[in-house]
């Protein structure tokens, strides 16, 4: 299944975290990325006062179920420090199904296509130039 995974850092060595996740989704069995956008530095949206993002995007070929990608994303969030606080706390790194095929799902713990994605450029973005090939 083709999937879009939104990635994003603004806490210590933003462009480590975000190669070093890269990295373990190109190590991880029944994913294959595609393609990945130009990393951005962004505006924080929302949330307290906090440094600015590394945000891209990240075309996967996966034999995963969503549960399944859900649970290695947050597997290698944690891997990479990941702390979870109060919403919208500045991260490590942060790795967001955004869309699964033109699967929807709508779960507490996983909606697809994510919910926001359309009012943040910081998404739009970058899975723009994947479709449009950069
Ligand atoms: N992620 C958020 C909240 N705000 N702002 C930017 N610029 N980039 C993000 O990735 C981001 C955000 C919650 O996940
Ligand atoms: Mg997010
Ligand atoms: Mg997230």
């Amino acid at each position: 299944m083709l999937c879009y995974i939104g990635i994003g850092s603004n806490l210590g060595n933003r462009k480590k975290y975000i190669k070093n996740a890269i990295e373990k989704l190109r190590e991880t069995k029944g994913v294959e990325v595609r393609r990945v956008s130009n990393i951005h530095e962004t505006e924080p949206v929302g949330g307290p006062r906090q440094g600015r993002y590394l945000n891209g995007a990240i075309e996967v070929d996966t034999k995963l179920e969503p549960e399944e990608l859900l649970a290695r994303l947050q597997k290698i969030e944690s891997e990479l420090g990941r702390e979870r606080s109060i919403k919208n706390a500045p991260r490590t790194i942060d790795l967001d199904i955004l869309l699964y095929g033109d699967k929807e799902i709508n779960e507490p713990y996983l909606k697809i296509p994510h919910p926001r994605m359309r009012d943040r450029e910081f998404v739009m973005k970058p899975l723009k130039e994947i479709y449009e090939g950069i």
